[in-house]
């Protein structure tokens, strides 16, 4: 035996020896554990990009407010973006297709046509007047929903097209509001009238002239120009003549600040008064001192009063600098049309138009809410003046919830008139109806019975001829 073996058999022994010493048994190996079966992973989210079309001027007198309002809408997109949102169970992406229309009619439809080409699912804008209308029937040819924050010619809403929306208060209550502030806190006897002829001044001017008519007041005389001058003299020194109070002007501020400069330069000792259009940092800029004093109005109410005014106003102007006019309507415009997809669980264009107008959305410039027109509801009218370079807010008049109370009461009468008729009209052919199936069994009967005659002959006649 070898020291090898000896050994070898020693351990064993020992080894044996050992587990009896111990009292163990060899325990059975627990089985392996079954591989981890990995949790299924979802497949990931759709995604689906939004375009929003957005039209304004970029270029041109009015590029100023265009950049305003495609930075309101900007905003808005930037901030839905950051969201993350999740529509019909797809992540959302929003794309801005900003077009520049130069406030150009004509322009205006081949931007809105390049829009429609270009699929997009909705429309913001325009922001003129003059191009929104004509643009507003190529949507409305496509379904596309559109929704304006600074188109405020009424007939925009008064065509009949369920995709046009606008969310501030329109010319009509414009015009009357500042007719009667003219009329009655500017002492407005005898007024002068210049429009820009474009669809918003000429508008404008319109509902302005009925409202001093109404309140008793004279026009002097009514005057023109267009949106692209610059030299007013011939018209301001007729208008001087004419010994007028107040001189209304109808247009943009590019026209107006200059007109109420040259008003000042030729001693024209009436006052100037505008409307939104002329209501911005810009007229103060280019009237320089000749605006101190003078009057504007502007849908909605000022910034620090509306609901979510100052944190709109900080975080706009640390990104884009001073607001002009319209960004706060324009950022709504965008935030209703969203949240219409939002409610609808579709970025379509036809499942989502639907739900904006039963928008409720409380928006930075007020609540939004649509009356069957595609109007805002209960919009308000302001009134500023020029103190120190400053637009300094006078009044607000309507858009009160009081005004909102009204209107919903008066929504109310309205469709329980057209209840009540409907009912009548069902009444009505009900008992036609009823009449109709009367006559209609009588002369069954009538049939019937002639039939059973023509028998009753024919059978006498057949019985008569056999005998
Ligand atoms: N609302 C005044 C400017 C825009 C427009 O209606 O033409």
């Amino acid at each position: 035996m070898s020291y090898l073996r000896i050994s070898s058999m020693t351990l064993a022994v020992a080894a044996a020896i050992s587990l009896i010493g111990c009292g163990q048994k060899e325990e059975p190996k627990p089985a392996p554990a079954p591989a981890p079966v990995a949790a299924p992973v979802p497949p990931p989210k759709p995604e689906v990009t939004v375009r929003l079309g957005h039209v304004a001027p970029l270029t041109g007198p009015q590029a100023h407010l265009g950049k305003d309002n495609e930075n309101g809408a900007r905003m808005a997109i930037d901030e839905l973006n950051a969201q993350g949102l999740e529509i019909g169970g797809a992540k959302v992406k929003f794309d801005l297709v900003a077009e520049d229309d130069q406030a150009d009619p004509k322009q205006g439809t081949i931007v809105a046509q390049k829009l429609v080409d270009a699929k997009v699912n909705g429309v913001i804008g325009h922001l003129n007047s003059g191009t929104t209308i004509p643009a507003s029937k190529i949507y409305f040819d496509a379904g596309i929903p559109q929704i304006s924050g600074s188109a405020t010619n009424p007939k925009y809403t008064q065509q009949g097209f369920t995709t046009a929306f606008r969310v501030m208060a329109n010319d009509v209550q414009q015009g009357k509001v500042l007719g009667e502030f003219a009329a009655h806190q500017m002492g407005g006897k005898k007024i002068a009238i210049i429009d820009d002829r474009t669809a918003y001044g000429q508008g404008l001017a319109d509902e302005f002239e009925k409202a001093i008519l109404a309140a008793g007041g004279k026009i002097a005389t009514r005057e023109f120009t267009n949106d692209k001058a610059t030299d007013f003299a011939a018209i301001l020194t007729k208008i001087k003549s004419k010994k007028v109070d107040v001189v209304f002007y109808g247009g943009m501020d590019a026209q107006g600040g200059p007109m109420a400069k040259q008003m000042k330069s030729l001693g024209v000792k009436a006052k100037f008064l505008t409307g939104d259009g002329g209501c911005t940092p810009e007229f103060i800029k280019l009237a320089g001192e000749a605006s101190e004093g003078q009057f504007c109005s502007l849908p909605g109410v000022p910034l620090d009063q509306m609901p979510g005014g100052k944190a709109f106003g900080d975080a706009f102007t640390a990104k884009y600098g001073q607001i002009q006019l319209y960004a706060p309507y324009v950022y709504d415009a965008v935030m209703v049309m969203v949240d219409s997809m939002k409610r609808a669980n579709s970025v379509e264009s036809a499942k989502f138009l639907p739900e904006i107008g039963k928008s409720d959305y409380q928006g930075v410039s007020a609540k939004v809410q649509f009356d069957d027109k595609g109007d805002l509801k209960g919009g308000a009218i302001s009134m500023y003046q020029v103190k120190d370079g400053k637009w300094e807010y006078r009044e607000t008049i309507g858009g009160s919830p009081a005004e909102m109370v009204k209107e919903a009461v008066k929504d109310a009468a309205a469709a329980v008139k057209d209840a009540a008729v409907a009912t009548g009209e069902a009444a009505k052919d009900a008992v036609k109806g009823a009449a109709m199936e009367g006559a209609k069994a009588a002369a069954d009967v009538a049939k019937g019975a002639a039939d059973a005659t023509k028998s009753a002959a024919e059978a006498t006649k057949a019985a008569v001829e056999k005998k």
